[in-house]
């Protein structure tokens, strides 16, 4: 017969792509206090003591500081907690993403 299925080759498999990861950033300021930064280390990003302490130093000395990496949801989560935790106590603590 005249109508078979005649097609072109299709290609089915999906690319493994990895999903995006994006680091938290935070940046130093003159006014949130350290004990405040250390805080906020330890509730949002799960750190002990000794890991919140020497990120905040980190921070406090060069400038910036990453928190951790994360999916695009979850870093972008953490950084609305962040900002809305720093917001509510008056401090100017700032938090952002970056591609990593
Ligand atoms: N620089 C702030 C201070 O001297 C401490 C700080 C560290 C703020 C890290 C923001 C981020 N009180």
């Amino acid at each position: 017969g005249g109508d078979e299925q005649v097609g072109i080759a299709t290609k089915t498999r999906a690319k493994p792509k990895k999903p995006s990861q994006f680091k938290v950033l935070m940046l130093n300021d003159d006014y949130t206090p350290m004990e405040f930064v250390v805080m906020v280390l330890k509730r949002f990003f799960n750190m002990d003591m000794e890991q919140a302490t020497r990120v905040m130093l980190h921070v406090h000395q060069k400038g910036v500081g990453v928190c951790g990496i994360f999916p695009y949801e979850i870093a972008e989560t953490k950084v609305n907690q962040v900002m809305d935790f720093a917001r509510q106590n008056q401090h100017p603590l700032q938090c952002t993403l970056e591609k990593a």
